[in-house]
């Protein structure tokens, strides 16, 4: 009787645990925070992928000026600090460092 009822209670949380990833998916997700280095003329990542509702922060590292300029918004063109964005909208925006946007200093966020 006693192991029986044990088995069961091993079958409950098993089950319980499987629901999970299930409720993750369809309730409220955590919005998280991504963090993109510019460093030696390239963004790091270049191409980055997020959910609705992340944040995106862009961090300098270099010794020369960059910015982060997408179509609307834009950073200050610096060489220190960071430039925090958060994506409400799905869809694809990239974005440039118009100083050295000819020699390939581009960046992508897709998000879902
Ligand atoms: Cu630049």
């Amino acid at each position: 009787m006693k192991r029986i009822r044990i088995g069961l209670l091993a079958a409950m949380a098993v089950a319980a645990v499987a629901l999970v990833p299930g409720v993750a998916f369809g309730g409220a997700r955590a919005a998280s925070s991504h963090t993109v280095t510019l460093h030696e003329f390239r963004f790091h990542p270049g191409t980055l992928t997020i959910n609705r509702g992340d944040t995106v922060k862009w961090v300098w590292h270099d010794a020369v000026e960059h910015n982060v300029s997408f179509h609307g918004f834009h950073s200050r063109t610096q060489v220190h600090g960071s430039y925090s964005v958060r994506f409400t909208h799905a869809g694809t925006f990239k974005y440039v460092c118009t100083i050295h946007v000819s020699e390939g200093m581009r960046g992508k966020i897709i998000v879902h």
